[in-house]
């Protein structure tokens, strides 16, 4: 039985993209708030843990390894399930960041896709789907992403146009929302950071995933303390515990992630 509504799977399909406005109560944004917080302090303290440090993004890299509330959000009982059902059974994380995009900035990731890998022709696969969580509210011009809808479905070859400023791009939607909102998409969308250019710092949790097959991001492979806390099928699965090619939650029936 699908989990997801035919008006989602059409807007899936034809958008390659769905929003969930205000999706964390206000208590889970506050829980997952706190966690991310931590996690910076400890990021920003000690300039040897991954992730890039630039005056337009600060990318707290691998968030689930700093707290298991973040670990847990992974596995959030409304979008992974949906996450499951459009990428199917072999479902795998493959990256997972913390981005904080601070005030007056300009893009720090202009128009791309992330599946373009050279001598694999896949233009009606879902190799990945990525969700992302809003953590502060992103207002008109706060550097929030922004999506060209139905672009998944591009051939590769396809030349976007040029713009000098990503705000430029025509047709694109911006993923302008309050903290505690989310939306996810596939991953051979068009997309970009628009700039920001309001006083306010953006902040998203990004989760990607994709098969038991494919390998993990560089610099994302879970480390043997996050493997230890992996009690279940499903986190085990989600970390890379199982047989590459016979992984596969389709008899789980306890979906406990603890
Ligand atoms: O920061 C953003 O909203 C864009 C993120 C992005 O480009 C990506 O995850 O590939």
């Amino acid at each position: 039985m699908s989990v997801m509504t035919g008006e989602q799977r059409l807007f899936f399909e034809t958008n390659g993209y769905l929003v969930f406005p205000n999706l964390l109560s206000p208590k889970e944004l506050a829980t997952i708030r706190v966690a991310a917080d931590s996690a910076e302090i400890l990021w920003r303290a000690d300039t040897s843990r991954l992730g890039v440090r630039k005056p337009n993004l600060q990318q707290v890299q691998a968030p689930i390894e700093y707290d298991d509330n973040l670990l847990k959000l992974m596995t959030h009982p409304i979008l992974f399930p949906i996450v499951r059902e459009l990428l199917g059974e072999d479902i795998q994380m493959i990256d997972n960041d913390y981005f904080i995009s601070p005030p007056n900035t300009s893009s720090h990731a202009l128009w791309h896709h992330d599946v373009g890998m050279p001598s694999v022709y896949h233009p009606r696969s879902t190799l990945m789907i990525k969700i992302f969580f809003l953590l502060s509210d992103v207002p008109p011009g706060g550097g929030g992403t922004a999506v060209v809808p139905g672009s998944h479905r591009f051939p590769m070859d396809f030349c976007l146009p040029k713009v000098e400023n990503p705000d430029e791009m025509p047709s694109h939607v911006r993923m302008e929302y309050p903290a505690g909102s989310a939306y996810l998409f596939h991953c051979r969308i068009y997309h970009a950071a628009l700039n920001n250019t309001t006083d306010a710092t953006r902040r998203v949790l990004i989760f990607n995933y994709g098969h038991s097959w494919m390998k993990f991001w560089q610099g994302y492979e879970p480390s043997e303390a996050l493997k230890a806390k992996a009690k279940t099928r499903v986190m085990q699965q989600l970390l890379g515990m199982t047989d590459p090619y016979g992984a596969s939650l389709a008899d789980v029936t306890d979906w406990s992630v603890e």
